[in-house]
């Protein structure tokens, strides 16, 4: 018996941690289904009353994996896309070589665990063009950070055409919500940079990402 997945997302042009796992379920080739709880509701207790029916943790995303008779319940970004790693061993989601992997590591944690001004000062979403805002310094250090920390791995582990690690990787997965950030807000990158954003937007799972959220914001959602 195949399992079954269920991943319950928040609103999908601003829910930058929901794109992640996203991003590792598209590259895994297993099919799942979508929940998309609609964040900042007016009534803000409704979006949370809407997750708290599928996680206690009470935050997006989650995914849910039906299988023999039981459910079993991920929460948090970045154990999502690790359990998918795990289950879909084929899909290799993180580098063969153990230094590279531990790096790749490296990156994913920073991003999951850092930047917090780029993500309250260049809130992602995803469907629109909006004018570069006036970014304090501890914004522009972090931004600074993450493209040099592109550049390098772009320089060190990847060929012309690859991803930050060379074969998409889940690091890629976190960052792919920091390169929507990046377009939207015309944020300035080198050649090299650039040319992953174009890479990264021309895959089959954001250009789809960017469909759903276009249609969010013409439904008035986002
Ligand atoms: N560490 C968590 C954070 C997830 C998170 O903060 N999600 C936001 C939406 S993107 C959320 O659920 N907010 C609840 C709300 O708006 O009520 C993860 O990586 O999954």
């Amino acid at each position: 018996m195949t399992a079954h997945y269920t991943l319950i997302m928040g609103t999908q042009a601003w829910s930058s941690w929901s794109l992640r796992p996203y991003l590792a379920l598209r590259a895994s080739g297993a099919p799942f289904d979508q929940v998309v709880i609609k964040l900042r509701d007016q009534a803000h207790t409704s979006t949370r009353d809407e997750i708290l029916k599928h996680s206690p943790a009470g935050r997006v995303p989650v995914l849910k994996i039906e299988e023999h008779g039981k459910t079993h319940t991920i929460w948090d970004s970045l154990a999502i896309c690790e359990t998918i790693a795990d289950l879909h061993p084929a899909a290799k989601l993180w580098p063969d070589d153990p230094y590279r992997r531990a790096e790749a590591r490296s990156y994913s944690a920073e991003m999951h665990s850092g930047f917090a001004a780029v993500r309250s000062n260049l809130s992602m979403d995803f469907a629109r063009r909006l004018p570069t805002p006036a970014l304090d310094t501890e914004t522009k250090d972090q931004v600074a950070r993450i493209i040099e920390s592109w550049v390098h791995a772009l320089t060190h582990h990847s060929d012309t055409n690859g991803f930050l690690f060379g074969r998409f990787s889940i690091a890629d997965c976190m960052y792919g919500p920091v390169v929507s950030r990046f377009r939207t807000y015309g944020i300035a990158t080198p050649p090299v940079v650039s040319a992953y954003m174009d890479r990264m937007f021309a895959l089959p799972a954001m250009q789809d990402w960017a469909q759903a959220s276009q249609a969010e914001v013409d439904a008035g959602l986002a």
